[in-house]
């Protein structure tokens, strides 16, 4: 898809292009710095939209031609990306004022997959990453005499108890999507640390590692830590969930130690894993009620989902969503054409025009994704007062975190109550049951998040070589997530490639950083709004001093280090795992007595 700064999730282009800023025989100077920023800023301004519309016609119309034209669009796009880069970096050694200088440091980075200035390398690129992106978005298994697309296959997956069929599923897709892609995907890794050399980064894991306003080696330490900080309730978790599968499928599909299968957790990557929560919930004290069950029964249809958690926004006194966002945002699969189904939000025009392109479900997951989605958005609009190049999350963390916060506050009870989604807040005895949901979902999807690039940085770096990227793959879903596949993996598998991000060359590191931070936000406004219970049962719907806060933040786009937008909303300077384990304390001590006597080892 479309390969912006940012890709696959908020899609915003940033290009600039032009003649060499000072002449090759004089030393450049503070003034050439500044005409060379603001030329290159101006001819982004232009190009991100065109390459925005480019993209935008073949995710919701894939064709030959469309993609001919996505990837032409960005091989210009990287060239320009790549130029701009090598030309702010001759500027590295001279004084220049600091919005200039922090312009200039963006331009350095802000690419996901450069290509050399060897004629063709760009194009080839660009090539191999559009047929990657075709070639997971077109996929189809047949099963039992139908076509399946991998949403469908997601919504089996969700209420799918039968083992037999589950592991036809998975193995299914993995065998029509990512065994396909190998031999471009090395390919693609070879151009892409050719075209990261030569702008000085030993590889592109270590360019994507440069985002963090921090040394790239500290970043790498720094995830490390935070994950040292939530695996022991992941793993308490992880001993809980393989014990209730045991009891419900038997040591012949479930053993009692070892890994759990990755098919049995309701999800296709077992990355979240709430749609088993009736399989593991405790026995004798139920959560009251179940979302999916109560949207369907309130005839909700995607659009009133967007229109939902567009509300959520408004309430705390973000201006509501364009016309043009309903009018050309695509929610649901079209019957008659191939797209690009992953859900992702968009920044046309790099003010008013934006846009969801998702193909929605009615169902708790989707209820949770709209809101993650249109947190984008407000991001979008919110930074639409900066200058373009500051105009992106402080860093793709918190672009991500931003929704997850609104739709961590539209699970809760109350708020559910408040829009007349259920009838009764449940009681107190309801909050095991609760925090057990929820946490099947964010804190199993935390391994996972560090593993995915973890993976990647493995595979840039060459330590994880073409003959082994499955091997290693798999070394890794072992190590973090516990997780087993139902079989042997076939010698020519690439399971990486049957995910998103991997075939669509989204970086994913930023959904760990994303999950600490949604709950860190989620403190903060709840401290601001002066909330004194349990963080869990906190919402801060219509909050408008919430609103000002989050919005102070939003505004600030990347034009400062990120430390400095945090501290605009929260207060706090630092990345913390403390407002999660907050979060989750009461469900640690409660899944520390059911898992007494067990044998959590792997
Ligand atoms: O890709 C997404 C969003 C779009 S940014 C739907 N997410 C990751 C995934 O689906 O793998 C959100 C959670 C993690
Ligand atoms: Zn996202």
């Amino acid at each position: 898809m479309s390969a912006g700064k940012l890709t696959g999730c908020a899609v915003a282009a940033l290009i600039a292009f032009g003649p060499p800023a000072f002449a090759a025989d004089a030393s450049p100077t503070a003034q050439d710095a500044k005409a060379f920023v603001a030329r290159a800023e101006a001819a982004q301004d232009k190009m991100s939209e065109y390459r925005a519309r480019v993209g935008w016609v073949q995710n919701t119309y894939l064709t030959d031609d469309t993609n001919w034209l996505a990837a032409k669009a960005n091989a210009e796009g990287t060239d320009m990306q790549v130029s701009d880069a090598k030309e702010a970096a001759k500027f590295d050694r001279v004084q220049v004022d600091p919005v200039t200088r922090r312009k200039l440091e963006l331009l350095k980075r802000a690419i996901v997959i450069p290509a050399s200035a060897r004629v063709g390398a760009s194009q080839e690129v660009a090539d191999l990453q559009t047929r990657l992106d075709d070639a997971y978005s077109t996929a189809k298994l047949e099963h039992n005499g139908k076509k399946l697309t991998l949403d469908e296959m997601e919504d089996m997956f969700r209420t799918l108890r039968d083992p037999n069929e589950t592991r036809a599923l998975w193995e299914g897709w993995r065998r029509v999507s990512g065994v396909k892609m190998v031999k471009d995907y090395g390919r693609m890794v070879e151009l892409a640390n050719e075209g990261s050399r030569e702008l000085g980064y030993k590889d592109t894991g270590a360019l994507w590692r440069s985002w963090y306003d921090m040394n790239p080696d500290d970043f790498a330490a720094k995830t490390d830590a935070l994950w040292t900080q939530v695996a022991p309730l992941y793993d308490k978790l992880h001993c809980y969930v393989r014990d209730k599968l045991n009891e419900r499928y038997g040591d012949a599909v479930q053993p009692k130690t070892g890994g759990i299968r990755a098919d049995l957790l309701g999800n296709m990557w077992g990355q979240e894993w709430g749609n088993v929560y009736d399989i593991v919930a405790p026995k004798n004290v139920g959560m009251g009620y179940d979302l999916t069950t109560a949207l369907v029964g309130h005839k909700y249809d995607p659009m009133k989902i967007v229109h939902t958690a567009d509300d959520w926004y408004q309430s705390l006194g973000f201006k509501p969503l364009p016309q043009s966002f309903w009018d050309r945002s695509m929610f649901l699969r079209p019957a008659d054409r191939e797209v690009v189904c992953h859900a992702s939000a968009w920044d046309i025009d790099n003010l008013d025009d934006v846009r969801v392109k998702a193909c929605f479900t009615v169902t708790a997951d989707d209820f949770f994704t709209a809101h993650h989605e249109l947190g984008h958005n407000f991001y979008q609009r919110a930074y639409g007062v900066q200058p373009f190049l500051f105009r992106d999350g402080a860093n793709d963390g918190f672009h991500e975190a931003i929704g997850d916060l609104a739709g961590l506050n539209a699970l809760t009870p109350s708020y559910l109550k408040q829009i007349g989604l259920i009838d009764e807040v449940p009681g107190a005895d309801s909050e095991i049951p609760y925090l057990l949901k929820m946490a099947l979902d964010k804190v199993a999807i935390l391994p996972w998040t560090l593993l995915v690039d973890k993976w990647r940085w493995g595979v840039f770096s060459g330590e994880i070589d073409a003959a082994h990227y499955n091997s290693a793959w798999w070394d890794l879903v072992t190590k973090y997530q516990g997780l087993v596949p139902p079989g042997p993996r076939p010698a020519d598998a690439f399971d990486p490639g049957a995910k998103f991000h991997i075939a669509n060359n989204t970086p994913y590191m930023r959904y760990f950083l994303a999950t600490i931070y949604e709950f860190q936000f989620y403190r903060a406004a709840c401290r601001i709004a002066g909330q004194k219970g349990p963080l869990n049962r906190c919402s801060v719907y219509g909050n408008k001093k919430v609103g000002e806060r989050l919005n102070a933040m939003l505004t600030m786009g990347q034009s400062k280090p990120w430390p400095e937008a945090m501290a605009a909303f929260s207060g706090e300077k630092d990345i913390d795992a403390s407002a999660i384990a907050e979060y989750f304390a009461p469900l640690a001590k409660w899944l520390d007595q059911q898992n007494k006597g067990q044998n959590c080892a792997r």
